[in-house]
């Protein structure tokens, strides 16, 4: 069976899209990395499914959407089978839960400065000194009260699975793909009010557990800012 003939659209940030780009790397599966300029997005959003990136092409088929199906496609045709091994099953998925409940916590902290009418405010809510403030103490409380705990929970797990990578072994899989463009994402300065030394004051495991993935052969050199840059 020849590889398939793989396009991944998304924006030229990590965001959603790194943990599929991640995923197609380690794996060596060759894909089409196409970064979508926002002044582009206008125009190619309307045609996507949901309005919505990444977008994924097969063999220049239909626009395949949602980065969760994504890696697991990647892991179904990952000829080194180490993305997705199937006894690795449960604990990939509750790991994948775990980075989950994370993002959950974190987003509404995030999206109140970027969206705030979705929390019920005015669209120049954060233009006030009274949503400047807003954005600024729940970011700051979340990431002192909460993040801690779930850095501690991820640390703990890594740990409990012999210290490489969150699910053990000597190689990532999907779990880590998702894991590490969000933890790198603390760290690169990009977020306001977001301590770019949270993870290294909370957990120093979870740095060396960055720079371990990000100095395997695939990825070495990929990143220039934050955790795990060279
Ligand atoms: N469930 C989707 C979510 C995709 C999504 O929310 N994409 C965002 C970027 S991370 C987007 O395209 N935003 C642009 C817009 O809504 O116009 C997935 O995981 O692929």
């Amino acid at each position: 069976m020849s590889a398939p003939k793989l396009k991944l659209s998304y924006f030229d940030i990590e965001g959603a899209g790194e943990q599929v780009r991640l995923a197609f790397s380690l794996a060596g599966i060759p894909f089409e990395d196409d970064r979508v300029k926002f002044p582009e997005w206008k125009e190619l959003k309307p045609k996507t499914p949901y309005g919505k990136l990444p977008i994924l092409t097969i063999d220049d088929g239909e626009m395949k959407t949602q980065s969760q199906a994504m890696l697991r496609y990647a892991a179904s045709i990952d000829p080194t089978g180490t993305l997705y091994p199937t006894e690795k099953l449960y604990e990939i998925e509750e790991c994948l839960g775990l980075v989950k409940d994370l993002q959950d916590s974190w987003t509404p902290r995030l999206y109140i400065g970027m969206r705030p009418s979705t929390f019920g405010y005015p669209e120049d809510f954060t233009k006030t000194e009274e949503g400047k403030a807003k954005v600024e103490t729940m970011r700051k409380e979340w990431v002192e009260k909460e993040l801690p705990e779930f850095l501690s929970w991820i640390a703990a797990k890594i740990e409990k699975n012999g210290g490489t990578f969150m699910c053990g072994g000597d190689k990532p899989t999907i779990a880590d793909c998702v894991l590490v463009p969000i933890l790198r994402g603390f760290t690169k300065g990009h977020v306001d009010h977001v301590d770019t030394e949270c993870i290294k004051k909370n957990s120093p495991k979870l740095v060396e557990y960055v720079e371990r993935f990000c100095a395997l052969p695939e990825i070495k050199g990929r990143y220039t800012s934050g955790l795990g840059s060279a």
